[in-house]
């Protein structure tokens, strides 16, 4: 019988939230209590267990060649108040797929990986920094200037407590010699619980682009600094804010969001020294991203100035991918193969798969998601579509082991 409800219950019990689902940000207590969680079960499965510099944990089922590889996996961090699905789904549901290649004795041609990147969702460090590090995009000596935006800590320093716990063997980097990737992974949106399909082939990912755009005023009193004498960063901000949605709107498929503000110093009668947005801007295509960012950035520009503030930004950009149309093709013959409802769609959700692109052929399944909630406590999977999404990850990773 399954193993996956349990495993993704007994996981979703570590780094639980009182609000509800799960707050299990990377290398966090949380996440390094997880991460034994998982070694556990890498080794009850007979799998050899890695974990890397940027604290990727690696588990390899050996085959009857030395390569290249089929990896597979997610990650097992978390957004705060998060769902027990997201990323969870794609480490377990490899490890299920282990645990029954193991109950069936079946031998694959190639080796095949079990990887858990790091900090996929960025609230630690930045996002994907295991997966980068893992495709060889980042150095070594770079993952020495991350902080931990939750314990402060220097990466190397949150990380010698993660080796410390875990009795993983140690390597500086995992071979690169990978063929295919495949990612199982909850959908996230509402699109296939509402075209009534039971599996997601993954054609594309989005790109991101990312803009942190802060506003300097003049810190002051609320109540006695006249209308006309002042120079408060809120107003651009409120007015960039407005021109996410304008401009993001004006182009089909992109979409926009302003989910972070920080406000100093956030109090109710002082008019702010500073604001920053946090802007998240997401499509298919760079163009698109590209053009939202000029346009916002030109309304934060001229709203800064009429107010007299000053105005900088950082950025963050990560490109969109294509999957690889072999392994896209592979999904969709499983499917049909086990009698599966399914159709082609692209990902709006940021995943590992697409750095993991750079060095492999790449795909991803998805399975429906309940409302299309997900980031949020009340994120769900029905356990039986949970379970065809496993059953095809298990087809597919044969059918590319082979
Ligand atoms: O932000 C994303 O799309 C992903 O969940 N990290
Ligand atoms: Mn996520
Ligand atoms: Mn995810
Ligand atoms: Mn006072």
């Amino acid at each position: 019988m399954s193993q996956i409800r349990r495993y993704l219950e007994a996981l979703g019990e570590i780094g639980k939230d009182p609000r509800g689902g799960v707050s299990r940000p990377s290398m966090s207590t949380p996440d390094l209590e997880a991460r034994e969680f998982v070694v556990s079960l890498m080794k009850e499965l007979h799998l050899k267990t890695f974990y890397d510099l940027a604290g990727n944990l690696i588990g390899v089922r050996e085959g009857e060649s030395d390569g290249p590889f089929v990896t597979t996996g997610s990650h097992i961090d978390s957004v705060m108040n998060g769902g027990i699905f997201d990323g969870a789904l794609g480490v377990m549901g490899a490890l299920e797929v282990v645990r029954e290649l193991n109950e069936d004795m079946v031998r694959t041609r190639r080796p095949i990986a079990v990887i858990v990147f790091t900090d996929e969702e960025g609230n630690a460090y930045t996002p994907f920094l295991g997966s980068k590090y893992f495709a060889g995009l980042l150095r070594p000596t770079d993952l020495e200037g991350f902080r931990g935006l939750y314990s402060g800590n220097p990466f190397p320093k949150d990380f010698e407590e993660f080796s410390k716990r875990t009795k993983a063997t140690r390597i500086d980097r995992f071979v690169g010699n990978v063929a295919h990737h495949v990612e199982l992974h909850v959908e996230q949106g509402p699109v296939l619980e509402s075209m009534g399909k039971e599996i997601g082939v993954v054609t594309g990912i989005v790109g991101v682009q990312r803009l942190w755009i802060t506003f300097k005023g003049r810190q002051s009193h609320a109540g006695t600094t006249p209308m006309n004498m002042r120079r408060d960063p809120m107003i651009p901000a409120a007015r960039t804010i407005l021109a996410v949605r304008r401009e993001t709107k004006k182009v089909e498929e992109a979409v926009g969001t302003v989910g972070l503000l920080d406000v100093t110093p956030n109090v109710m009668n002082v008019i702010s020294g500073q604001v920053t947005v946090g802007v998240d801007i997401r499509s298919l295509e760079a163009e698109d991203m590209k053009a939202i960012k000029e346009a916002v950035l030109n309304e934060a520009t001229e709203a800064a100035a009429e107010e007299k503030v000053q105005v900088g930004y950082k950025e963050l950009f990560e490109e969109p991918v294509k999957c690889s149309e072999e392994v896209v093709s592979k999904i969709e013959s499983s499917a049909k193969k086990l009698g599966l409802s399914y159709m082609r769609m692209p990902s709006r959700a940021l995943h590992d798969t697409q750095v993991m692109a750079s060095v492999a052929k790449v795909g991803m399944i998805f399975v429906p998601s309940k409302g299309g909630v997900s980031h949020a406590p009340d994120e769900y999977t029905d356990w039986e579509q949970v379970e065809k999404g496993v059953k095809l990850l298990k087809e597919v990773i044969m059918e590319l082991s082979d």
